[in-house]
């Protein structure tokens, strides 16, 4: 895991647009991002159990497994969107980046590689990209059922109930 600053430059989303400015695991917490490092897919159950995970599943996201549908796939998972609970990404295979909104509502690049695992709290806005090896193993952990779909930014979202407690969270 590496984070840093998104550079806000044009080009592909799977380039790294790394500014050179660190993001500190500090500031991530502040964000309410928590990351472990786990090797052993025990570790990942053990953490899902003891935040009463009910539900997973596993993606694959590359041009093998999803064909033409693949380009399609990446450019929608980069649409900036929130889930109204917190959801764990770890990553199988493959690596991939996770771009979350800051205070000040600019970009953090969060660079996963095989065995990194983020928590996300319900209510950050993000985006996910395949970087430019185009493959992403990764498992997706959810609290709940109903509230996989993920919710793009809009004036709907700025009102939303989980919005406004992450907001609260982030600010106390
Ligand atoms: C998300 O929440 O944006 C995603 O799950 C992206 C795909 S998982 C690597
Ligand atoms: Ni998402």
């Amino acid at each position: 895991m590496k984070a840093y600053w998104f550079d806000n430059l044009p080009g592909d989303q799977r380039e790294p647009h790394d500014s050179g400015r660190v993001v500190s695991p500090d500031y991530l917490s502040k964000l309410g991002i928590l990351h472990f490092n786990y090797s052993s897919e025990d570790d990942v159950n053990a953490l899902a159990a003891s935040r009463h995970y009910k539900n997973r599943d596993t993606i694959t996201i590359s041009p093998t497994t999803m064909g033409a549908a693949y380009e399609e796939k990446v450019r929608n998972f980069f649409h900036e969107h929130l889930h109204e609970d917190e959801e764990i990404r770890y990553i199988l295979d493959g690596g991939g980046y996770f771009d979350v909104r800051s205070e000040g509502d600019e970009w953090v690049r969060i660079k996963l590689e095989k065995h990194d695992l983020m928590i996300m709290p319900a209510g950050i806005y993000h985006r996910f990209t395949t970087d430019t090896e185009n493959y992403t193993k990764a498992m997706r952990l959810f609290k709940e059922d109903p509230k996989w779909t993920p919710l793009n930014r809009g004036s709907e979202t700025e009102e939303n109930q989980y919005r406004r407690e992450y907001l609260k969270l982030r600010e106390g």
